[in-house]
């Protein structure tokens, strides 16, 4: 059976390493907060499965390659003629990256349900999706609700990261549509600061946390970038501190950290273990360069464990 299913759209991103001007050098790489989970999964030895409109172009077939190479199963859905999204990362300054997308009316914003829940059909132990999805497109906000649904009255586990793009949608839209998925989901990951995107607007974590759980949703990660995470699951709560490491891009690192927490989760271990490897994975992406390129693979979840400027020969 497959481990997770996952959909989304995922972009060509091209990355320049300062502003971008004429006759600068860019970087072609592949970038989409569901494939990042997918891939970093894929490398711990976990099955996914990731479904996307691809264009079937160079763009496309570079996405599909680089999913596939990585181990993870790819569902290759209709573009539906339309153009591939693109993504530009400008790293500004040491500190700053801005983000530009061309990715409107694009083939992996218009994905409907039906490639989807054939994807689900033989089984899945868990659905994972993100707030990103269903602010794409109005296709693919019902295509979400759908699926969250159905996979819900199947009994597949659902988890749900926020992942609020303020430039794709205002906070209020996303309360709107993210609250419709919650009661499908037994699994919410956020950022403080999006916790309330999932419930009143305003209110306290604590609030949020006990109406969360009233609403079904027992297990809240709570990410929190260099200060660690937490953990709310059936009334209890844990905390874990980030591990200290050298940061270079932090890019993805939400998405490692989820990653790092759900591989936990299944393979059975304790919520101290499954925080553990979510301060691991996070680690490993904001110490490397790109989305999920540096993320580690099963053999390699030790490494940071070593002394600081280890070198292994
Ligand atoms: O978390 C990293 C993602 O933001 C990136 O891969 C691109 O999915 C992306 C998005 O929509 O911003």
């Amino acid at each position: 059976m497959i481990d997770l299913v996952t959909f989304g759209e995922t972009m060509v991103s091209f990355r320049t390493s300062g502003a971008l001007v004429s006759g600068a050098a860019c970087t072609a790489h592949v970038a989409g907060a569901e494939s990042n989970v997918a891939i970093a999964l894929s490398r711990l030895g976990h099955r996914a499965r990731w479904v996307g409109g691809l264009t079937d172009d160079a763009l496309g077939d570079l996405v599909a390659a680089t999913l596939t190479g990585e181990g993870v199963d790819v569902v290759r859905a209709d573009p539906v003629g339309r153009p591939a999204g693109l993504m530009l990362l400008q790293r500004r300054t040491a500190d700053v990256a801005r983000v530009a997308y061309a990715r409107k009316d694009s083939a992996g914003s218009c994905l409907t349900e039906a490639p989807v829940l054939e994807a689900l059909e033989h089984g899945a132990r868990r659905l994972h999706v993100t707030g990103i999805t269903p602010a794409l497109s109005d296709t693919a906000r019902q295509t979400t609700l759908t699926v969250v649904t159905e996979a819900a009255r199947r009994g597949v586990a659902v988890s749900l990261d926020v992942n609020h793009r303020a430039a794709l949608w205002s906070r209020e839209d996303a309360r709107a549509v993210l609250t419709e998925i919650v009661p499908h989901v037994d699994l919410l990951v956020a950022s403080a600061d999006e916790l309330d995107l999932v419930g009143e607007d305003g209110a306290s974590e604590e609030d949020l946390i006990a109406d969360l759980a009233d609403r079904g949703c027992a297990e809240v990660l709570l990410k929190r970038g260099g200060e660690g995470a937490t953990l709310h699951r059936d009334g209890r709560r844990l905390d874990a501190a980030a591990r200290p490491v050298t940061v270079v891009d932090v890019v993805g690192a939400g998405d490692a950290c989820t990653a790092g927490y759900l591989s936990g989760r299944l393979d059975g271990v304790s919520d101290e273990a499954c925080l553990e490897r979510a301060m691991t994975l996070g680690a490993f992406a904001v110490s490397t360069v790109g989305d999920w390129e540096g993320l580690p693979r099963r053999h390699e979840l030790g490494l940071l464990s070593g002394a600081a400027s280890d070198v292994t020969r």
